[in-house]
């Protein structure tokens, strides 16, 4: 059975070990999972090309992440980022970690030898051996921008910044007037991205932050299409339990965005599949059963992913429920 999973960082990567193992235990003849990942969050520092979220997934499938953090190297040591501040030179808000550095290290000479960021993940990956395929959703280079007021303009103008100072230096708690993912429009899907959606028997939606995450993925040419027509069921879990999102500040994005920060207001987000959205099930929390999304199967199981067994869990009730639904 082949599933393809959409997934950004830190919430996406713990529902990916559930997918994994659930896969591992119930389907072992099954192709590996492939984990099409956002790409939205990438920015560059110091001349270096940072990848957050597909390094949350490659270190957390792969047995190098920083469990507590949730993202970063475990073991970690911040001495390059000391030494940098000794010189004044920020940005203090995006911690760099040493181990981590090399990661970016390589990336950056891979790509800028040419290699297209596909081939640099995939090499990464041979060393960590994450146990999915993992493909960012474009080569092409997207970068989600804020749309804030600007602190310095009196006539109340407005400016972007990076999606990673508004997240890390402001907390998110600077309106967002609007996202805006530059380059999205240009962006092709990464090779094998589209293969991946219409050759599966299973597209999961992972619970990760609807707007700036999953919502940067579907933005990519074509794969909202691809969607619509793969013969795959698409499942979708909540990351929003209870009116809070389980981690991260989901509830900032929304807002932004004008959509209710709770788990019908989210499934009705991403919408029906008959009706031009993309989902055919919404997993919802058990907090949540009321909900009801129009044209879609609405199920009502634990979300909150406590340990291993409660995500392995969900991965089983998501694969249960996209594959009993409609289609
Ligand atoms: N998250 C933080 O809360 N603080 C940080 O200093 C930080 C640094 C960082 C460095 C590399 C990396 O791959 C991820 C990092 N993150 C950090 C997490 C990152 O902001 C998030 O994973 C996503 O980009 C937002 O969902």
């Amino acid at each position: 059975m082949r599933v393809t999973a959409f997934a950004g960082g830190i919430g996406g990567s713990r529902f990916l070990l559930g997918l994994r193992a659930a896969m591992a235990a119930d389907r072992p003849g099954a192709p590996p999972v492939t984990v099409v990942c956002n790409t939205g969050d990438d920015l560059t520092l110091h001349s270096l090309r940072i990848c957050p979220d597909l390094d949350t997934v490659m270190y957390t499938l792969g047995g190098g992440i920083d469990a507590e953090r949730g993202w970063g190297r475990v073991d970690e040591t911040w001495t390059a980022r000391t030494e940098l501040a000794a010189y004044g030179v920020g940005p203090e808000w995006f911690g760099l970690g040493d181990r981590d550095l090399a990661t970016h290290l390589v990336r950056t000479q891979m790509l800028d030898a040419g290699y297209p960021l596909s081939a640099v993940t995939a090499a990464l990956c041979e060393r960590w051996r994450p146990g999915v395929s993992l493909l960012p959703m474009s080569d092409d280079r997207v970068e989600t921008h804020v749309v804030i007021d600007d602190p310095d303009d009196p006539a109340g103008g407005r400016r972007a910044i990076h999606f990673q100072q508004w997240w890390l230096r402001h907390h998110a708690e600077l309106a967002a007037h609007e996202f805006v993912q530059v380059g999205v429009a240009d962006a092709r899907p990464a090779p094998g991205v589209l293969d991946s959606i219409g050759a599966a028997d299973l597209v999961v939606i992972a619970p990760s932050n609807p707007v700036v995450s999953i919502g940067t993925i579907l933005g990519v040419r074509g794969i909202r299409e691809a969607l619509a027509d793969t013969a795959a069921p698409v499942v979708a879990l909540s990351p929003i339990v209870g009116g809070a999102p389980l981690r991260g500040m989901a509830d900032a994005c929304l807002s932004a965005i004008g959509v209710e920060t709770s788990a019908e207001a989210v499934g009705r987000h991403y919408g029906g599949r008959g009706a031009g959205g993309v989902l055919d099930a919404w997993l919802v929390d058990t907090r949540d059963a009321a909900a009801t999304v129009p044209g879609v199967d609405v199920h009502a199981v634990p979300l909150l992913m406590t340990d291993a067994g409660a995500t392995l869990a969900m991965a089983r009730a998501a694969i249960a429920a996209g594959l009993s639904g409609r289609r």
